[in-house]
Formats: structure tokens, C-alpha cells, sequence
């Protein structure tokens, strides 16, 4: 008998993300432009930069990156969440406050689950940014509502015994063989296909007066991905050309500006949402056909992770530019942007380094010139080399050439840059409010409900890493490896 193929949680993960963006394009049909788009740009993009184009990602990795929004209503909820995604190797990162960012707020609190470590990220870095309602938070909710919230959502399953017993299983086992790996495939994708079911609709427009958010969350008895989201290597020609399609554009793109330095963090712009069929029950028991703006298209494109000084920076900058461009054109908040940038930032990829803003892993360049595995090609799938490197054969001064014209053998070390692969709770906020039809309405004389990140590793039953300590940790295991490859301290 011959042995069932076992797929490994990266596989689990790649092969969920392809199902997902097949389920989604079917839905939501301008999400196949925009990855067609996508793909233009970046074959472009890699056409005209070369080697360089890859500093931040190999471009296998790049064409099958994506991340994911969902919205869940409990600790019930997320924690089995966390289970699904468990098994798929991505581990909750960081924690994210959206009830208070800036002026735009809306009722969750948010988590990002991801790969963690640098060969998984390489392998596929999919990620999926999960909100969770906080039905205490008067600021949003009378305490009738939070009651009435509480018993709706008690009352709904979004993930089914079957599908959380495989995740177990798979995360029990590390990975399922390809029987039980096709369903869980299958249970986790339906999970989050939107459902045909009639919503109530005097409940849905209760909680849509609060925040549309809510009502996306707490008014329908099922979940559904909100957005898939590609990757660029250029978002400033993703935007022109998704614009000269006809494709009306949220007005900006939210991040940092575009300009001659490094690019950090992370910039991301979206489509309007789209206006979606909905079968509402009216009060009076009728069932009607509606039409809804939840869902959108979201592109983005990364940069390098920045050190908590070099965030700290960037908080800085963005909060001047909030208070200088306040009532400006998008064109007048792009050079002031780009004013502060030139104060708050280096132009030059060293400096950034040099400074202690961004981070920099330390990578051996072999005699031929390039950076350890990264030659070993890996197909769309992300199959392939395992000791593959996600970080590209980066160094701020063309390793390439550096170590093939010199002749020498001996290996140098040179510094690469490292992606970010988290996201930013402000231009999260903004792209949840940019696509909101309704304000909502939110009291700010109430008190809120206290939620930080202890609170939400105790719902999700599961430590919650700190994206500064895993940046950290990845440059010192760099040191660490480039030092005893060289026989020399790291110090
Ligand atoms: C999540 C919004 C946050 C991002 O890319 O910052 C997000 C949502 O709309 O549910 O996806
Ligand atoms: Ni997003």
C-alpha cells in the first residue's frame, strides 16, 4: 500500500490561502483585477529593478502573499480561531487597539495571526488580521445592547466540531495526511464564504447605527472574510493603473508617503466596498433582497520593520502630518509628508541601520556573491528548498557584484534588510473607515471596557508575541549564525 501523502502546517497554510483567494475571487470579482493588476506590476517591477527587486522577498514569495481580514464576536470565537490557525503554523502577533485610533474608531480589538519564523515566512507568509467585537464598550453599546449581543452570538457556531477536531488533530500531529488535510481545507474555507441566509434586518440596522462594523460582526449568525489582500513591489503604479482601469480608488494611500528614502513599514490603499447582495427578514417576516458595502479590495506593499526608536519616529511624523494636513488636498498631504519624512528619516538604507531606526539581519556572502539558498528556486506554490531564505540577497550596497569581482574566498558579511510583516492599527482604522458607507455613532463621555494584550492571550488561551521581540530575535540569530560561521565573536 502506498504511504498517503502528509501535508506539514506550511502546507496546510499555503494550500488555504489558494483556496481562499479562489473562494473570494469567485465572490468578489474585481479581486481577480486587482491580482492581475498586481501581477503586472510586479513582473514590471522586477523587470526594470533586477536583483534589488527581491530585497524584501523573494518574487515566489511575493506572488502568493496575502493577508486576510475576519471579524469574530467572542473570546469563544477567536480562541477557536486560533485553533483553526494553529494549525497552519500562524501564531497570534501583536495586539491592536481600534476603538481609539485617531478620530476613526470602531468597536474591536485586533490580533494578526502569522508565520513567526524566518524559513516559515519564506515557505508562505500568509497572515490574517482577526478583529474581535467588545460588546462592553459603552462608549459604543448601552448595556441592553451588550446583552442582546451577548445572547445572539452565544447562540451561533462558526466553526463546526468537525473542522475544529481536524485543527486540533493537525496541530496535535504537526500536519494531517492528505485526506483529512483536503477537509479540513474544505470546512476552513466554507467557514468563511459569505452566507445566502436572510440577516434580521431591524437587528442588522440597530447595530449599524453604532459602527457598520458591528453590524458586520454581531448581526449575521456567520462569519466571512472581509479581504484578501496581494502584494506589491510598487503601490504607486498599482494605484495609477487600477485608476486608469476605471477602478474608483479609496482617495490615498494610507502609511508613509511616497518619497526617495527607504520604504518602511507598510503603505496600503483599497478599492471602494463593493455594493454586495443581502437577504434581509423584515420586521414584519417578509424576506427581501437588499444590497450592502462590507467587502473590498486591499493591495499593499512592505517595507522594512522598524525598531521601537524607528516607530517611535514614524508615530511622531504621522501625528504632525495628521495636525499640518488636516483639511488639506491629498496632493498638499503628500508633500507635506514628504517634508517630515526628509526630517524624520535618512534617505540612505545605511543610515537607517547605522542610526538604530530599522532592522538589519546579518547575512554571510558566500565567494560567488549571493546570499545562502536563495539561488534554489521554489515554484508558486511555495514548494521547494526548505533552508530558502525570505529575505532576499539584500545589502545596502549590491552584494552581488562585491564578492564576485574581488576574487577573494573568504566570506563577508553584509547586512540585509528585514520585511515587515506585521500591520499598523492606524491605517488599519483607516481602512476600515474609508469604506464605511454610515459614521456610526460612538459617546465618548462613557468609559470604555479595559482590553490590552493580556486580556486577549487569556481569550485566546495562547502567549501573543511581541512583533519587536521577533524582529529582535531574528537579527541576533543572524549574528549569532554569521559569527560562528566565521569563527569570531559576535561581539
Ligand atoms: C481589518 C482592517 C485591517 C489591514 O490591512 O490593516 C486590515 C478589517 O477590515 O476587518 O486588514
Ligand atoms: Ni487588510
Amino acid at each position: 500500500m502506498s504511504q498517503e501523502k502528509f501535508l506539514e502546517p506550511w502546507q496546510l497554510r499555503a494550500a488555504f490561502a489558494r483556496s481562499l483567494s479562489d473562494m473570494y475571487g469567485k465572490e468578489v470579482p474585481a479581486y481577480t483585477t486587482l491580482l492581475e493588476v498586481s501581477h503586472e506590476v510586479n513582473a514590471d517591477f522586477v523587470a526594470t529593478h533586477g536583483a534589488d527587486a527581491e530585497r524584501l522577498g523573494s518574487i515566489d514569495r511575493v506572488t502568493a502573499e496575502r493577508h486576510g481580514a475576519i471579524r469574530v464576536g467572542t473570546p469563544t470565537e477567536i480562541s477557536q480561531v486560533a485553533r483553526i490557525f494553529g494549525a497552519m503554523g500562524m501564531h497570534p502577533v501583536g495586539f491592536y487597539d481600534l476603538r481609539d485610533a485617531s478620530s476613526s474608531s470602531v468597536p474591536v480589538i485586533s490580533t494578526a495571526f502569522r508565520p513567526v519564523e524566518r524559513d516559515e515566512l519564506a515557505r508562505n507568509p500568509f497572515r490574517v488580521f482577526t478583529s474581535m467585537l467588545v460588546p462592553g464598550d459603552r462608549r459604543f453599546f448601552t448595556a441592553d445592547q451588550e446583552r442582546r449581543l451577548d445572547e445572539f452570538l452565544g447562540a451561533r457556531t462558526l466553526f463546526g466540531p468537525d473542522l475544529l477536531r481536524l485543527a486540533d488533530r493537525a496541530e496535535a500531529e504537526g500536519g494531517l495526511p492528505a485526506t483529512a488535510a483536503e477537509e479540513f481545507l474544505r470546512l476552513a474555507t466554507e467557514a468563511f464564504e459569505l452566507s445566502r441566509e436572510p440577516v434580521d434586518q431591524a437587528w442588522y440596522r440597530e447595530l449599524e447605527a453604532v459602527s457598520a462594523v458591528a453590524a458586520d460582526i454581531g448581526g449575521i449568525a456567520s462569519t466571512h472574510i472581509n479581504h484578501l489582500t496581494p502584494r506589491v513591489l510598487d503601490i504607486d503604479d498599482l494605484y495609477a493603473r487600477m485608476t486608469a482601469r476605471g477602478i474608483t480608488m479609496i482617495p490615498a494611500i494610507q502609511g508613509p508617503p511616497a518619497w526617495e528614502g527607504p520604504d518602511v513599514l507598510l503603505r496600503q490603499t483599497s478599492f471602494r466596498a463593493l455594493a454586495e447582495p443581502r437577504t434581509f427578514r423584515t420586521p414584519d417576516g417578509r424576506v427581501i433582497e437588499d444590497s450592502l458595502r462590507v467587502r473590498f479590495g486591499e493591495v499593499e506593499a512592505r517595507g522594512i520593520a522598524l525598531t521601537r526608536e524607528g516607530r517611535a519616529a514614524y508615530d511622531t511624523a504621522v501625528a504632525e502630518l495628521d495636525e499640518r494636513a488636516a483639511g488639506a488636498t491629498e496632493a498638499e498631504r503628500q508633500t507635506i509628508g514628504r517634508e517630515i519624512w526628509h526630517r524624520t528619516f535618512p534617505v540612505s538604507e545605511t543610515a537607517l541601520a547605522d542610526q538604530g531606526l530599522g532592522y538589519f539581519t546579518y547575512e554571510l556572502l558566500p565567494d560567488d556573491g549571493r546570499i545562502g539558498g536563495h539561488g534554489s528556486p521554489v515554484d508558486d506554490n511555495g514548494r521547494g528548498d526548505h533552508d530558502r531564505r525570505g529575505d532576499g540577497p539584500g545589502t545596502h550596497d549590491r552584494p552581488r557584484t562585491a564578492g564576485a569581482s574581488a576574487g577573494t574566498r573568504a566570506p563577508r558579511v553584509v547586512r540585509a534588510p528585514v520585511v515587515y510583516e506585521d500591520f499598523l492599527p492606524r491605517s488599519a482604522a483607516g481602512i476600515f473607515q474609508s469604506n464605511l458607507t454610515e459614521e456610526g455613532a460612538k459617546d465618548a463621555g462613557q468609559t470604555g471596557a479595559d482590553r490590552d494584550d493580556d486580556w486577549m492571550a487569556g481569550a485566546l488561551g495562547r502567549d501573543l508575541a511581541d512583533p519587536f521581540e521577533l524582529y529582535a530575535r531574528q537579527v541576533e540569530r543572524s549574528r549569532q549564525t554569521a559569527a560562528a560561521t566565521l569563527g569570531v565573536d559576535p561581539e
